[in-house]
């Protein structure tokens, strides 16, 4: 056999971008006559054809079998998990070469921008389940590298719940429906869910993240993504490197309340996708930068957890953030369907240079996606499906399958072959052949856990040492609704005794609203058959941290007004000179402005301008909306005063510690929605008062400094100082 020379790379710098790749497939019927599926223009499609107009429908109407046939079959299965999710196109740019670390081409060139799509999903919920629930967020981004697809599958919030992929099963039926009622919907709040966490106490890490505000994000452009699994990195000389992925947002890390998201979950289940798709439409899009955790090799055991495990994040008091690149989302999906639903996501899309390891994790996720790819497609032709592809060449000997798209010429389809040229043949690592790195492993075949793996409470509370007192209150709250749904004390207590390790004050304060003691029995039964090892005494003497202060929202809050939703309430007679002023204020700082009132149609001020509103109280509500501005008007307030869905609206936004603003006679409104406690103007006065994110101006003020200081409160996002919120009856 003759040995062939590739003329050319296997992979070349891809001038095409997936954009335009995807235009080959894109189908625009504007202008268009209709056509069956075989291309046979339809001249009817009102009426199946019938033996007289009141007789009976005939076979031999093709149109109609046709049409009606593939709607019955228009569904996929969904996700098993992560079924509800929102995506978008993008482009990935690395700021620097990362050559050092890793030989992967789409991070060598900072001029290289590779083309993105990301889908940011919740776990728990059914593909038609609310956007809002308490969950961990999917955030999965394929790279179209020109060496092939990389995909980095990870999540909102650092570990996971369990450290071997056997146990996910187990996981996932504890959480989902119960199996008899199918109830409840995309909630862990549920017996099956707290009895299995509380018998497996390696999930507790997780579960404080689960209680904490991460798991209700104010936007999928404002929350976090985390590789979760260590990785490895190996550059061109062979060197590895342990690696870990984080996505930080630009527009910062901000949550909801947990009151608000229930009732969005009501009012507008699609609120995360809707306001995905609206920011990209507007132009404003989301940016996320990556950045790494690098661990040399001979560092593996400098820590007192392991890095194979999962359940474990490494501190960035530790090991730092080196930020390598940046994403930006750019463009909607034409199909949601076509795009989002079919996109195919799996861990074990690697480039040359990225590895995995032996995170047991990972390693059954490395199963796990092909095979729920092949489950959902019913095909292992999904890779040809346009979101799929590859934006490199494909070249290998797989054939045939359910729809299948690719025709592959010729009859060598097999390796070694002559007749073919003994094409296509071997891609040589100096040309992008995947190497997989070559690992020592030596050891006992054994079911069975590292030592390394057990210790299940340091990091939870490290967690919970690094938060601020109104993120701890969170936690507790969340952990008195969850278990409070429980109806079994017995599991109730048992996940108290979870929290004791985590901190013995943070169980008590749960137990308090659960209507349980903490038991006296503070005993844990490990579930996992742990071995000890070297690794495992190695470990014994690694670097921990108390306190991580990179893992708090609070501590880290990105100040900045940007893309931020202000509602205006105004009735007739408001005072039009305030308004725009304050309005162009918003708009200066990034955020934009809605005018609310009772009624649609035109509102007209005290001096006669008037004004369109944009939505009235029946179809939006404060939990729409991050901050609330009612300008000054006599009239105007006093219809409001009279008004129970405008004081409802101001009552909400305050219980839900946004950033309220009013002057004049708007001041005497905020007592009568139990806005109580705060420092307020002097209405008649000519001052400015900002206190706990009310802004308050009397008559006279200036309504520049009204309006600067507004904007400040706004970019503050929440004001979780509030004691008195809770006296209020929203
Ligand atoms: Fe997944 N996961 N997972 N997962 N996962 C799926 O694959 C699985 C895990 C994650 O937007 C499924 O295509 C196992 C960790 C995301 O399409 C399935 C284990 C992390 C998405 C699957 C895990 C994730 C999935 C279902 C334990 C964060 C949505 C549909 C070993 C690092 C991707 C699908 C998208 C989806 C299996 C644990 C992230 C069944 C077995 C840890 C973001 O294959």
């Amino acid at each position: 056999m003759e040995e062939q020379k590739p003329n050319k790379s296997p992979h070349f710098v891809n001038e095409n971008s997936k954009n335009k790749q995807l235009e080959d497939f894109r189908n625009d019927n504007e202008g268009e006559y209709m056509t069956t599926d075989q291309g046979i223009g339809v001249s009817h499609t009102d009426d199946s054809l019938k033996t007289g107009s009141r007789g009976p429908t005939i076979m031999e109407d093709f149109h109609f079998r046709e049409k009606m046939t593939h709607f019955d079959h228009e569904r996929i299965p969904e996700r098993v998990v992560h079924a509800r999710g929102a995506g978008a196109h993008g482009y990935f740019q690395p700021y620097e070469s990362m050559a050092e670390y890793t030989k992967a081409k789409f991070l060598s060139d900072p001029n290289t921008k590779t083309p993105v799509f990301a889908r940011f999903s919740t776990v728990v919920g059914s593909r038609g389940s609310a956007d809002t629930v308490r969950d961990v967020r999917g955030f999965a981004v394929k790279f179209y590298t020109e060496e092939g697809n990389y995909d980095l599958v990870g999540n909102n919030m650092p570990p996971f719940f369990i450290q071997d992929a056997i146990k996910f099963p187990d996981l996932v039926h504890s959480i989902k429906p119960d199996p008899d009622n199918d109830m409840p919907q995309a909630s862990a709040a549920h017996d099956t869910f707290w009895d299995f966490a509380s018998l497996m106490p390696e999930t507790t890490h997780l579960i404080m993240w689960v209680l904490s505000d991460r798991a209700i994000p104010r936007s999928f452009r404002m929350m976090e993504g985390f590789g979760v699994h260590t990785f490895r990195f190996i550059n061109e000389a062979g060197k590895a490197r342990f690696v870990k992925f984080h996505w930080r947002p630009m527009l910062g890390t901000h949550s909801m309340v947990w009151d608000e998201a229930q009732k969005v979950a009501g009012k507008d289940p699609d609120w995360l996708r809707r306001d995905l798709w609206e920011a990209i439409d507007m132009g404003e899009y989301p940016e996320f930068e990556l950045a790494v955790q690098i661990v040399e090799e001979e560092d593996e055991f400098k820590f007192d957890f392991d890095l194979l495990d999962a359940t474990k994040l490494i501190p960035e008091e530790l090991v730092p953030l080196k930020p390598i690149g940046k994403m930006v989302l750019n463009r909607n999906p034409d199909n949601f369907f076509a795009e989002t639903e079919q996109a195919a996501f799996h861990p074990g899309n690697l480039v040359p240079g990225i590895d995995v390891t032996n995170d047991p994790l990972l390693q059954g996720r490395l199963f796990s996606y092909l095979d729920t790819q092949i489950n959902r497609f019913t095909s292992t032709n999904f890779s040809e499906v346009p979101i799929n592809r590859p934006v490199c060449p494909v070249h290998n000997h797989q054939q045939d399958g359910f729809m299948r798209q690719r025709i592959n010429k010729g009859k060598a389809n097999y390796f070694p072959n002559s007749i073919g040229n003994g094409c296509p043949m071997m891609t040589p690592e100096n040309m992008g052949g995947y190497m997989h790195y070559m690992e020592r492993i030596d050891g006992q075949k054994i079911r069975a856990r590292s030592e390394s793996f057990n210790d299940h409470f340091s990091q939870p509370a490290m967690f919970w040492n690094s938060l601020t007192e109104p993120e701890k209150q969170h936690i507790v709250s969340a952990a008195h609704f969850e278990l409070g749904k429980v109806e079994n004390k017995e599991i109730r207590r048992r996940q108290l005794v979870h929290f004791h390790h985590v901190n013995p004050d943070f169980a008590k304060r749960v137990a308090a609203g659960i209507g349980v003691e903490v038991p006296e029995d503070k005993s844990v039964t490990l579930t996992g058959n742990y071995e000890s090892n070297k690794a495992s005494e190695k470990m014994k003497k690694g670097k921990s941290v108390k306190e991580s202060p990179a893992v708090s929202m609070e501590k880290n809050k990105v100040k900045t007004a940007k893309s931020r939703k202000v509602a205006i309430l105004i009735e007739d007679g408001f005072d039009c000179n305030e308004l725009m002023q304050v309005k162009q204020a918003i708009k200066d700082a990034g955020a934009h402005a809605k005018i609310i009132s009772k009624t649609l149609g035109k509102r007209t001020s005290s001096t006669g301008e008037q004004v369109e509103v944009d939505k009235n109280h029946v179809t939006t509500a404060s939990i729409m909306f991050d901050a609330v501005y009612v300008p000054d008007g006599e009239k105007s307030i006093a219809a409001m005063m009279k008004e129970g869905d405008a004081l409802h609206f101001l009552s909400e936004a305050f219980k839900h510690c946004k950033p309220i603003a009013t002057s004049g006679h708007g001041i005497a409104l905020l007592d009568r929605a139990f806005i109580t406690g705060i420092n307020v103007a002097n209405s008649n006065a000519g001052q400015v008062v900002s206190d706990k994110g009310v802004v308050t101006a009397g008559s006279d003020a200036e309504a520049d400094e009204f309006a600067v200081k507004f904007i400040d409160a706004i970019k503050m996002h929440r004001f979780w100082d509030r004691e008195m919120k809770d006296t209020v009856p929203a």
